[in-house]
């Protein structure tokens, strides 16, 4: 069996179905990055393709969870799918650790993706830092469990923020790789990123050049979905910016990280370009771009937090949804898991 890695570039000889999966971590409160880099795109796509949302827990516990909230903070994450937009009809919402096929097939994938694939993952460096040996082993192998996610559903289509678009490589560097070496071409789709629009990338709002983040120490720096509509006004009007009005055009944005950043989350929350929103409010300065910003983020983000809240009230619907979700995901990853072993050679019984 070869050791060199099958070039990502090789076409994908797969017919299967037309599938979507993609997941967020249980981690903490979701913020305006995940609902427009991700959960925007999952409501989109449930009405043209059989989609899988999982609450990624095994994720999650690659850094320190607190046990005592890890259930909360994942039906937290499912109420959010929901008051997103995301129908448990259309969609498959489940706890990932509910469905083993993931965890068995990541094992499957350890064993085929390389350590100097690993070694190049951008994400792996920013959250360990200068922490590498204490981190935990879970923490480099999680785009190897990503992969899994994806492809024990032969997922054809992942929509998911800019910050994982590295991630997604890789997935495809194992699916061929897997084709290849068990000899088993098309078995694995070449999974495409849906990444796209001015949503893929939100920025901090007190540091254009760092992502929006759940474990940004600062809370100023984002804005919840849970945010009420006084704390997501505030924080918009104490949003870091510069001195000048907004330009007319894209090329002059460049190089002004905070300004560009508060223009795309204009754009991605009202459906239009950066382009649109410059012809709108190029020469205005913040001090009306900023509350008309407020104004728009107010009326798209206060009705899915008033949802969560409601949907938060019955956690007893939600554990209904996500136990009726891990029933339908297990229905298909189940048998990808099985044919798995046999092309690896795994003894066929039970
Ligand atoms: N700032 C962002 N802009 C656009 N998309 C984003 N996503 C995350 N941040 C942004 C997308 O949201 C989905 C779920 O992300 P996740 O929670 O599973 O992991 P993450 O990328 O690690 O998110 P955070 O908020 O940065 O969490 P922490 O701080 O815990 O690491 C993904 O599709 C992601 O691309």
């Amino acid at each position: 069996m070869t050791e060199t890695p099958a070039p990502a570039t090789t076409p994908s000889a797969y017919s299967g179905p037309d599938r979507v999966l993609s997941g967020v971590q249980p981690s903490g409160a979701l913020h305006l990055g995940n609902y427009l880099g991700a959960l925007t795109k999952f409501v989109r796509l449930q009405d043209e393709v059989e989609c899988f949302f999982c609450v990624v827990d095994l994720h999650a516990i690659t850094v320190w969870q607190d046990p005592a909230l890890l259930t909360a903070q994942t039906r937290e994450i499912a109420a959010a799918y929901l008051a997103a937009g995301v129908d448990p009809k259309k969609a498959a919402i489940f706890p990932q650790s509910a469905v083993r096929a993931h965890a068995e097939l990541a094992w499957i994938f350890n064993c085929v993706a390389r350590l100097g694939w690993l070694d190049r993952m951008t994400q792996f460096k920013e959250k360990s830092g200068k922490n590498k040996e204490r981190s935990s082993v879970g923490l480099y192998t999680y785009p190897v469990l990503q992969a899994a996610d994806i492809l024990v559903y032969k997922a054809t289509r992942v929509p998911v923020g800019e910050d994982q678009k590295q991630h997604l490589e890789l997935t495809r560097d194992i699916a061929a790789k897997f084709n290849n070496d068990f000899a088993a071409p098309g078995f694995f789709p070449l999974t495409e990123p849906l990444i796209d629009g001015p949503g893929a990338r939100v920025m901090s709002l007190r540091d254009g050049a760092a992502k929006m983040s759940k474990s940004d120490p600062s809370d100023n720096s984002r804005i919840n979905l849970m945010d009420d509509a006084d704390t997501i006004a505030q924080k918009i009007r104490k949003a870091r910016t510069d001195p000048e009005p907004l330009p007319e055009d894209l090329e002059t944005l460049k190089g002004r990280a905070e300004a560009d950043n508060l223009v795309g989350i204009y754009a991605a929350l009202a459906g239009i370009t950066k382009a649109e929103v410059l012809a709108q409010y190029g020469g205005q300065g913040f001090g009306s771009f900023k509350p008309a910003l407020a104004d728009l983020a107010v009326a798209v983000m206060g009705p899915i937090g008033e949802r969560m809240r409601r949907l938060m009230g019955d956690p007893a619907e939600i554990d209904r949804i996500l136990a009726d979700g891990a029933e339908r995901a297990r229905i298909v990853a189940d048998p990808v898991v099985e044919e798995t072993k046999r092309l690896v050679g795994f003894w066929p019984g039970r």
